[in-house]
């Protein structure tokens, strides 16, 4: 059987800028049916907090049970705070091995994190028809402890720099966070652990989303190697400064490679 050659829509709005549209396309019932206004019936929302936490699980998972019997369609609310918690509790769970693997009692690190600093942002990087001379994100550092990536629509754009000079592709990997030491884990290591550049580049067709959590010390916290680190023989690198004064040098450099951990060094 042959099939007809249709023009696509794209290509007919392209033309006619949406103006005509051909007569296999109409639909005189769209202006006929009746469509309740916004908020008269509105469809069901459900909190996924709520239908987690162990005190109002129970009324909520009954909405969601009405929800699926009346409607058959339902809204998840779930709130960044969610996330943001959930990978909080990711961060924390890796520097407590991290703090292991340092030959340090497992609190060493989370004892500075105590009411820790998170902040999230979204990333959207357009797609860009000269995405080769262009970048989404100069290359940078992140200015904390650990930083957790979610690649949202798995397309390839975060580049990590190596020793040789060369940028490194991070492949996504379907529901895999990517987590990279920040200045601050250097800093507390004494260098141990590498806060390594990254950069961000575009897509030619696809636009990119990503979301990345920092997680950092308390503002109470000093910023300098953990003195359980700092063997007398071994040379100390950076120096040791209040949180705020640290944010201070943070705020004054450029987005430029690694010139804050510079600025710290001894
Ligand atoms: O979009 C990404 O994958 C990385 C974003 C990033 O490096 C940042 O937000 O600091």
């Amino acid at each position: 059987m042959e099939s007809l050659p249709v023009p696509s829509v794209q290509a007919m709005v392209a033309a006619t800028g949406g103006a005509h549209v051909p007569a296999r396309y109409l639909r005189p019932e769209v202006a006929a049916d009746a469509v309740v206004s916004n908020g008269e019936a509105a469809m069901p929302i459900i909190d996924f907090e709520k239908l987690l936490h162990p005190d109002e699980s129970r009324g909520e998972s009954a909405r969601l049970h009405e929800a699926c019997q009346e409607w058959g369609f339902f809204q998840v609310w779930s709130t960044l705070d969610a996330y943001s918690a959930a990978v909080k509790n990711v961060a924390d769970r890796l520097l407590v091995i991290m703090s292991k693997n340092l030959g340090l009692q497992p609190e060493v690190i989370a004892n500075k994190c105590v009411d820790a600093l998170q902040s999230v942002r979204m990333n959207c990087y357009p797609p860009c028809a000269q995405a080769d001379k262009i970048l989404g994100f100069s290359p940078h550092s992140d200015a904390d402890l650990l930083t957790i990536v979610l690649q949202v629509n798995e397309i390839q754009g975060l580049q990590v720099k190596r020793d040789d000079d060369t940028w490194v592709p991070v492949q996504p990997l379907e529901g895999a966070f990517i987590v990279n030491v920040g200045d601050v884990l250097q800093i507390f290591t004494n260098g141990r652990y590498r806060s390594v550049e990254h950069r961000a580049v575009v897509d030619t067709e696809r636009e990119r989303m990503s979301i990345a959590a920092f997680h950092s010390p308390s503002i109470h916290a000093t910023i300098g190697p953990l003195s359980e680190l700092v063997a007398d023989q071994e040379m100390t690198m950076y120096k040791t400064v209040d949180h705020e004064s640290f944010l201070r040098f943070l705020f004054s450099a450029k987005l430029d490679g690694k010139s804050l951990l510079q600025r710290m060094k001894l």
